[in-house]
C-alpha cells in the first residue's frame, strides 16, 4: 500500500465512526453561513503530525510577507508563509490530505453533496500562512476559488486578536477594486470567531468577504490554507492577481523549473 492509500485508509476508518446526526448539523450550518467550523475531521496521530509538519515547514521555507493588495481596496497582508513548493517538495501530510479522497467526499457532504475538486491552479493548493508580529494581519478579500478548507494549527491566546472576521454572500466587485471591499463593510454586519487549535472551518470564500484581524499580542496564529474547487469555477475565466502579487518570486521560479523540465 503507498502512503496515500494508507493515509486515505485511516481517514476513512476514522470518518466512518462520526455520527450521521453530527453531518447533518455541519451540512445545515454550512447551508445557512456559507462557513463553518469544526474539528475530528483526522483521527489524533495524523492530526498531530501534519501540525508539526507544518510548523516545521514554516521554520525552514517560510517567508515573510509584506504587502497591500490592490485589486482589494489596498488591504494589507502581512505574515510569514511557506508556499506550495516547498510543501509539496517537504511535505507529506499535507500533500496527503489535499490529495485525500475520503476527505473531499466528507467536504461534499457537508456542501449538501456538491463535490469540491482539486483547483486547477498549483500555487493555490495550499498553502501555510502565520501572524507573528504584533499587527499581523490577512486583510479583508475574497478567494479566487469557491472553497476554502483553513486548518488551525496554532491559535492566538484569547484577546490576542487575529480573529476570523467574515460576510457571507458578498461580491467581488473587480470593476471597483478601490471601493468594492468598503462598500461592503459600510453595509453589512461582520460576524467574528476566534476558532481553536486543531478545528478548521469550510468557508465559501469567494462570496464571503473576509480577514484575519490583527495579532495585538505576543502569541502566534498559523494555519493551513486548502482551496478547492466547485464544478462552476471551471466554467469561469479565473484570474490570480492576488497570489501572483503574495507569491512573484516562487511562482516565476516555479514556471522557470516547468519550463527548464520541458514538461
Ligand atoms: O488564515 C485564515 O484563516 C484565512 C486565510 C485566507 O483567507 C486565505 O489564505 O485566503
Ligand atoms: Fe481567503
Amino acid at each position: 500500500m503507498n502512503w496515500q492509500q494508507s493515509f486515505d485508509e485511516a481517514v476513512e476508518a476514522h470518518l466512518s465512526e462520526l455520527e450521521q446526526q453530527k453531518k447533518d448539523e455541519l451540512r445545515l450550518a454550512f447551508g445557512e453561513r456559507d462557513m463553518v467550523v469544526f474539528d475530528g475531521l483526522l483521527p489524533e496521530r495524523l492530526r498531530d503530525e501534519m501540525q508539526e509538519e507544518a510548523l516545521r515547514l514554516l521554520r525552514q521555507h517560510g517567508r515573510r510577507r509584506e504587502l497591500h493588495i490592490q485589486e482589494t481596496g489596498n488591504t494589507p497582508r502581512y505574515f510569514n508563509s511557506a508556499g506550495r513548493q516547498a510543501i509539496a517538495e517537504h511535505g507529506r501530510y499535507i500533500p496527503a490530505f489535499f490529495a485525500s479522497e475520503p476527505i473531499k467526499r466528507f467536504l461534499a457532504e457537508i456542501n449538501a453533496g456538491k463535490p469540491l475538486f482539486p483547483v486547477p491552479y498549483e500555487p493555490e493548493e495550499y498553502i501555510i500562512n502565520s501572524q507573528q508580529a504584533m499587527g499581523d494581519t490577512h486583510g479583508w478579500h475574497w478567494d479566487d476559488y469557491t472553497f476554502a478548507l483553513i486548518w488551525i494549527v496554532e491559535a492566538p491566546a484569547e484577546g490576542e486578536g487575529a480573529l476570523v472576521e467574515y460576510i457571507p454572500r458578498t461580491e467581488w466587485d473587480r470593476d471597483d477594486k478601490a471601493n468594492c471591499v468598503q462598500k461592503i463593510l459600510e453595509s453589512h454586519e461582520t460576524s467574528r470567531v476566534c476558532i481553536p487549535q486543531g478545528h478548521c472551518y469550510l468557508m465559501k470564500a469567494n462570496t464571503t468577504l473576509h480577514r484575519i484581524s490583527p495579532l495585538t499580542g505576543s502569541s502566534r496564529r498559523t494555519v493551513i490554507v486548502f482551496t478547492y474547487a466547485s464544478e462552476e469555477d471551471f466554467q469561469k475565466d479565473i484570474s490570480h492577481e492576488t497570489m501572483e502579487q503574495i507569491w512573484e518570486n516562487e511562482i516565476k521560479s516555479g514556471q522557470e523549473a516547468i519550463a527548464a523540465s520541458g514538461s
